[in-house]
């Protein structure tokens, strides 16, 4: 019948209904079905390599706090976009992954281009991989696969879609569903924790980043004042969920097993709030938890409740819990806690270059501007981020959650995006280490043809610092590969289109990421860094 509906208007109906107007892509043969007559209301954002592609849009995700739409070329750009899919699942950041797939008719004798197995190439990194079996069944797939990745644990999901299904008839209109992202916890379970914690003598609270994530900034700050407990950030964390100004902010815990066990001894109960128990990284062997500690959990991911080598969990979205435990706690809101001193106040180091992390983070924390978010991936400077920049507001740390580097460029990138979209004016500032700038590179061109407010400070100490303190850790000289000279990446800056400076003074960084404030458009520092040795404990 003329007029007919096809498979491709219907699923474009329907991510309008769902508010899925921008994708994410990198296009190739198999997916130019589905981009045909591209609609004006929708926008493609190119990314020219998919870990660049898939990282923007978790970006995108973080800062709209919706999610988001990826397209990427059958097998090998889904190879591609696998290790910032590891980021996303980590992270639990709702992705709507899709890749065209070699037309039905011939598939079965494995075309050029066919994505063999192509259910198994994502896993186990998304929530939940499809081919739909009927070109008629694509709209309902991409409705239960946005169903299936914002819900919690929210995460990213895959679809593959042959690329002649889009021109055949629809069954019908889609069915445009809701489904719901907070699951409220056990509150029986959750009055027994509120028991022990009212209990307890020396409580202890960490916060993770699911607070942050669900919006439980504010609920986790009034919760904290009111049990009046020292309060550490998780370790590692993808999101920083409290003040690190805070009164009652003691630092980050350690990310070894003995590390976090030495900080909790002495507290009878400790409280782990939207967080893993715990991530870890270095193996430094110990007891989970000193003598006479005991551990509750809450979080809305039964994977990590199941992880947990200790304690008690309850499941639940982390907003809700705080909001109901603190009608349950008991007000000790005037229990001394001990202050720490986490920031510094004045530096003794060399101005010349190259410079100490120390004199770059100090730098930046004179020129920064309060609103701007900070994503952080320069893996051996953690430690002076903390001491110069802590963060103050919700919603403004993004790092990796999976550990994978090259990240946190189209991470960035992704915000900014994500920022525009939803009308909010900010820079956005990327710490990135000289090695971690390399691996998804590309995503600076995208930044450059958005004229995206990012400013990229790059970190040069010509090595993979970190990976010289793991040599030392694990007693492992001799380690090839650890060095980075002759990268000129002000010169691959302006050769993707973006604004592109050395410095070599304190005075000259804070200078030009000034300039760079003002700049329309993306501008990448890189700055000569001395290589810090970096405390694993
Ligand atoms: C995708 C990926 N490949 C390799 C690694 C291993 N790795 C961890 S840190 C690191 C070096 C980072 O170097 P750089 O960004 O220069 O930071 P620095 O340690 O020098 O501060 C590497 C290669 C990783 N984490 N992820
Ligand atoms: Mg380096």
């Amino acid at each position: 019948m003329a007029g007919k509906r096809t498979v491709h208007d219907v699923t474009y109906d329907l991510l309008r209904s769902l508010g899925l107007t921008t994708v994410f892509g990198n296009p190739g043969s198999t997916e130019q079905t589905f981009l045909k007559n591209f609609p004006d209301d929708f926008t493609y954002v190119l990314g020219l390599q998919e870990a660049s592609v898939l990282a923007m849009a978790d970006g995108f995700a973080q800062s709209t706090g919706g999610p988001a739409l990826v397209n990427v070329h059958t097998s090998a750009g889904m190879g591609n976009a696998m290790g910032s899919l590891v980021a996303a699942y980590k992270g639990n950041i709702p992705l709507i992954v899709t890749a065209g797939q070699q037309t039905r008719e011939m598939v079965l004798c494995e075309p050029y281009l066919a994505n063999r197995d192509e259910n198994l190439l994502p896993l186990p990194w998304v929530k939940w991989a499809y081919q739909p079996a009927r070109a008629e069944d694509v709209p309902a797939a991409f409705m239960r696969a946005y169903a299936v990745a914002l819900q919690p644990p929210a995460g990213p999901v895959f679809l593959s879609i042959p690329l002649d299904d889009w021109e055949k008839p629809a069954l019908g209109p889609a069915v445009v569903r809701t489904v719901s992202h907070r699951v409220s916890p056990d509150t029986e379970r959750l009055h027994s924790f509120a028991d022990r914690i009212n209990r307890a003598q020396r409580p202890l609270l960490v916060f993770g980043p699911e607070v942050d994530r669900c919006g439980a900034w504010e609920a986790g700050v009034l919760f904290a004042e009111k049990v009046g407990a020292p309060v550490y950030g998780s370790p590692l964390p993808d999101r920083v969920s409290f003040p690190e100004n805070h009164r009652l902010y003691q630092g980050q815990l350690p990310m070894t097993i003995a590390g976090v066990t030495e900080v909790l001894r002495g507290h009878d109960l400790v409280v782990v709030i939207g967080a893993q128990v715990f991530r870890y990284y270095p193996y430094v062997a110990g007891e989970y938890l000193p003598e006479g500690t005991e551990l509750v959990q809450i979080t809305a991911d039964p994977g990590l409740a199941g992880a947990a080598p200790v304690g008690d969990s309850v499941l639940g979205d982390a907003l809700l819990a705080l909001e109901q435990l603190l009608g349950m706690v008991d007000d000790h809101s005037d229990r001394l806690v001990p202050t720490v001193q986490v920031r510094s106040t004045r530096g003794d180091w060399a101005a010349s270059p190259p410079l100490s992390p120390d004199a770059v983070w100090s730098a930046l924390s004179t020129v920064k501007p309060a609103d701007s978010p900070l994503v952080t991936e320069s893996t051996s400077t953690m430690a002076q981020q903390l001491r110069w920049l802590p963060t103050t507001r919700p919603a403004s740390f993004f790092a990796t959650a999976s550990g994978g580097i090259g990240w946190g460029v189209p991470a960035a990138v992704g915000i900014a995006l994500g920022d525009r979209a939803r009308g909010v004016k900010r820079t956005v500032v990327a710490t990135i280490g000289d090695g971690s700038f390399q691996y998804s590179v590309q995503a600076i061109w995208t930044a450059a043809q958005h004229r995206l407010p990012v400013v990229f400070v790059v970190m040069r100490n010509e090595e993979y610092s970190i990976l010289k303190s793991f040599a030392v850790l694990e007693k492992t000289p001799g380690v090839p590969g650890l060095d980075l000279p002759g990268l000129d990446i002000a010169s691959i800056a302006a050769g993707f289109g973006c604004r592109a400076v050395n410095v070599d003074s304190t005075e000259k960084l804070a200078r030009e990421f000034t300039n760079a404030l003002d700049a329309d458009g993306p501008t990448v520092i890189v700055v000569p860094t001395k290589p810090q040795p970096a405390h694993l404990g």
